[in-house]
């Protein structure tokens, strides 16, 4: 097992009061989706089992933290984002007990848990939502319940509070005979919208969060946190409600009006959040809030994660990994490298002097970046883009989170029928896109999904290359929820871990350069030739220290840039390279030249 380098991070960095110097300054956190990570018991699924028994594997990658994505009691609707125990673990990820175990190993190993906190909505399998229905209940007012429209007949087409769409296809609101009323839903109709106005819901979530941290839990990752305040008018109606002085938007092309504007980063998101600090972290250390930004600027950012707030540590921006899309989720389209450049640059600088960034490319609900944005075309290129986006997020200032399967350079599914896919949101956005609203055709939806489905990134974690990956196991009867991806035997744990040029042995190099040099944790970030369409460029500084990363994000070879040459103009001198995914002659030579070979990626002390 590697011995873990850590330096402290100087104070210039950022303090929180409570920890100086917080030890996420210089961390690596890994998600572990938990679905798809290793299988102890033979029945298909990842569970908690499997995931301790791989802890050594993570404490020899060297990272510091899990984001382990929800184990909960849950109906699976969402793959567990729709909770219907807090308090209990799901039968399919084991028992409260697996997780007592999984906290204490990774204790032992020194790497923290921090728990997916999914509570902008529950499960409609949840007890809070089942006695809600009952609209005397105590719990009556626990969601967002509304009428049907005034003068329609409830439960009709037409009827629903306002033309809001869910996330996952169709209306946000369902009808519910037993109450006479509708419910709202963000995403699945079996995902009901906690209402956080009121104060019996968030002290009811708080004393569940204490109940996990009490247990031993080192944090949560935040779902949605920054849709729990909706906008509502001064009566409490929402946006197109009867009524209500606030308009919705208008219909979009799949015949609904979107939430997003009026529920992300919402009235009273700051007062929540310094509500929940107060009540959950105020007198524990060593904690790590990371909340999924939705809707959030990067000067929004820096606010919410300014200490001195008291809201959460950080947030995941999406701003970088929409630059494809343009808000149109289901069109990727080939990258623009400076609009990626302006983007990161954007969230770095606004956490200059105070806050702090997340940096990912990667997670349960992005494709693969390697196949969005690397070379797959042949194996060398496939590990050296991979390296390259590794170098690249790695090299900013923030808190890096490697999704699982990144480390070793796993791509998109691959799948061609639909058949394949087991993501509800892939599912239903293709029959509401191709068989309602007829937007695509079938072949041009299969396209898209090959290329954005959540599900690219969920097959099952690659071990070896045995029948299924080392995921499950070989001779069990029953194959893994979701297919392996067919290059399993070229992509895995076993062959990379010996292998000195793998993807796997340079995300540990990457991972133990941000532990031990102060510079990479804690330096100033600048961009240079922000311009160039090929190179992403920039320069690190601290004290009197200053590195210059240089990735060559493109297929081809290309000429230096102006800025980027004028930092190289003597040349490349092997000591003063500090990583690299290219040998140091090569790279001198093409750096003599004024030329990057493709996917040329490398950290140079100037
Ligand atoms: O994701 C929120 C969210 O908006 C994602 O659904 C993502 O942006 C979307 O897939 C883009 O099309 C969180 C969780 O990460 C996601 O897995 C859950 O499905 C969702 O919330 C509901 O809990």
């Amino acid at each position: 097992m590697t011995t873990r380098q850590r330096q402290t991070v100087p104070d210039t960095i950022h303090t929180n009061g409570a920890d100086p110097n917080p030890w996420w300054a210089n961390a690596v956190v890994y998600q572990i989706y938990p679905r798809s990570f290793q299988d102890s018991n033979g029945d298909g699924f990842g569970d908690l089992k499997g995931i301790t028994s791989r802890l050594e594997y993570l404490s020899d990658l060297g990272i510091d933290a899990i984001w382990l994505s929800p184990v909960y009691r849950s109906p699976q609707d969402d793959n567990g984002y729709d909770i219907s125990d807090y308090r209990d673990i799901d039968p399919l990820f084991g028992t409260l007990s697996d997780m007592d175990a999984l906290l204490d190993r990774a204790h032992a190993l020194g790497i923290k848990i921090v728990m997916d906190l999914v509570v902008n909505h529950t499960s409609d399998e949840h007890a809070w939502f089942q006695a809600s229905r009952d609209g005397k209940s105590p719990y009556a007012d626990w969601y967002w319940w509304r009428p049907a429209r005034e003068g329609c007949e409830p439960g009709t087409p037409g009827a629903e509070p306002n033309r809001w769409g869910g996330s996952f296809g169709g209306s946000a609101w369902q009808y519910d005979p037993v109450r006479g009323e509708y419910y709202l839903h963000t995403f699945s109709k079996k995902q009901p919208d906690l209402n956080w106005e009121n104060p019996d819901v968030r002290h009811a979530v708080y004393d569940m969060m204490n109940w996990w941290m009490d247990r031993g839990v080192d944090g949560f990752r935040m779902d949605v946190i920054t849709l729990i305040s909706k906008c509502i008018d001064g009566k409490g109606r929402l946006p197109g409600e009867s009524g209500s002085d606030i308009e919705d938007e208008p219909v979009g092309e799949e015949g609904y009006s979107s939430p997003w504007p009026f529920s992300m980063d919402g009235p009273r998101l700051d007062e929540f959040l310094q509500e929940m600090r107060r009540e959950v972290f105020s007198s524990r250390h060593g904690y790590l809030t990371v909340g999924e930004g939705q809707g959030i600027s990067p000067r929004r950012n820096e606010a919410v994660t300014d200490p001195a707030n008291k809201e959460l540590d950080m947030l995941f921006l999406f701003d970088h990994v929409g630059v494809d899309q343009r808000g149109a989720k289901w069109n990727m389209v080939p990258l623009h490298l400076p609009d990626l450049k302006q983007a990161m640059a954007e969230q770095q600088d606004a956490v200059r002097s105070k806050g702090w960034a997340s940096l990912y490319f990667n997670n349960h609900d992005q494709p693969r970046s390697l196949s969005r944005w690397g070379d797959t075309s042949s194996p060398e290129l496939r590990v050296k883009s991979a390296k390259a986006l590794g170098l690249l997020l790695h090299m900013h200032k923030g808190t890096p989170y490697i999704y699982q399967g990144e480390e070793i350079g796993m791509t998109n599914a691959g799948f061609t029928r639909l058949e394949q896919y087991r993501d509800l949101e892939s599912i239903n956005a293709y029959h509401q896109r191709v068989d309602e609203a007829h937007i695509q055709d079938p072949e041009s939806m299969l396209d898209s999904l090959a290329k954005v489905s959540r599900d690219n990134s969920r097959t099952p974690m690659q071990w070896d290359d045995s029948r299924f990956a080392g995921f499950t196991d070989s001779g069990a009867q029953t194959e893994p929820w979701l297919a392996v991806n067919s290059n399993k035997a070229q992509i895995n744990v076993a062959a990379e871990s010996a292998d000195p040029g793998s993807v796997l042995s340079f995300y540990r190099r990457l991972i133990a350069l941000r532990h031990s040099d102060n510079v990479i944790a804690a330096g100033v970030f600048q961009l240079v030739d922000r311009d160039d369409e090929c190179v992403y460029a920039f320069t690190r500084s601290l004290a009197n220290r200053r590195v210059l990363a240089v990735v060559n994000v493109s297929s081809k070879t290309v000429p230096l840039p102006v800025e980027t040459s004028l930092l190289l103009a003597n040349g490349i001198d092997a000591s003063r390279v500090l990583i690299a995914n290219e040998d140091s002659d090569a790279l001198a030579t093409y750096v003599a030249e004024g030329k990057l070979s493709p996917w040329t990626a490398f950290v140079y002390q100037i």
